[in-house]
């Protein structure tokens, strides 16, 4: 009686864990060390205003590594974004606050980086590895007058400027810069019609994004990102897409 018994013990304990392991989500789990970046029916106007409804619910994340420069007070610079996604578009808002906006080099391909502008940082793939001769991920620099420039396969600056939309609205010294941004692969071709990508759910991608905040000085004073980057020298995102953040686009 006591070996039948035991038997009758082994099998329950068998049934639960074949119980449990069933009901277990089989799921391919988010990775930790990604954030979510969540889908939106309803996308924003872009207008520069956070009204729209897809804005509500979610946190601002934070634009607050110090990249270049000395240290800085709130009043030079404070800085935070969302992120929201559709089949066809990244949709962004940041919300900026800036003493002084300034745009001292008016060739919108010379020096634009030590201009007052957002930088928007995408691996489409979260590939990683070197950009700065490759369209294997994009550093779009959007400047005052919403031109988007990052350097191209040749080494040389160059106008994206449809790949990123942008509106950007004043309230005393903040700035709400938002902007519908195309998402495209590394088999891109300037100046060729190129299709952007279609976004799916589960979809990893590599972002970051950065602020060049410059008031009274011929180079920027600071650079101040939504990433940490490890080693004394952080200015690696406009070449390297390892340091980007990894964001997971979810339902
Ligand atoms: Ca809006
Ligand atoms: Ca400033
Ligand atoms: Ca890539
Ligand atoms: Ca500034």
């Amino acid at each position: 009686m006591k070996t039948c018994n035991q038997f009758l013990y082994t099998i329950v304990i068998c049934l639960i864990f074949i119980t449990i392991y069933s009901c277990k989500d089989k799921s391919t789990p988010l990775d930790p060390n990604t954030t979510p970046l969540r889908f939106t029916e309803n996308p924003p106007t872009i207008d520069g205003l956070a009204s729209d409804a897809c804005w509500t619910g979610i946190d601002w994340q934070p634009m607050n590594q110090k990249w270049i420069g000395p240290d800085y007070t709130p009043e030079d610079f404070t800085g935070k974004f969302k992120l929201r996604w559709t089949t066809d578009f990244i949709y962004i808002i940041t919300e900026i606050r800036d003493d002084q906006l300034i745009d001292i080099y008016p060739d919108g391909l010379n020096r634009y980086w030590d201009d007052d502008c957002v930088e928007i940082f995408i691996d489409e793939d979260r590939s990683k590895g070197d950009h700065l001769k490759s369209y294997n991920a994009f550093a779009y620099h959007i400047g005052l007058d919403y031109k988007v420039a990052d350097y191209g396969i040749d080494e040389m600056p160059h106008y994206y400027n449809d790949h990123v939309e942008t509106i950007r609205t004043k309230n005393g010294d903040i700035y709400t810069w938002e902007m519908k941004m195309k998402v495209f692969d590394d088999t891109f071709v300037y100046d060729q019609p190129n299709t952007p990508v279609k976004l799916e759910e589960g979809k990893e991608i590599g972002f970051a994004i950065a602020y060049c905040d410059n008031d009274t000085s011929e180079s920027r004073e600071n650079f101040i990102g939504s990433i940490f980057i490890p080693g004394e020298d952080k200015n690696q995102g406009y070449k390297d897409a390892g340091v980007f953040g990894s964001f997971t686009l979810v339902k």
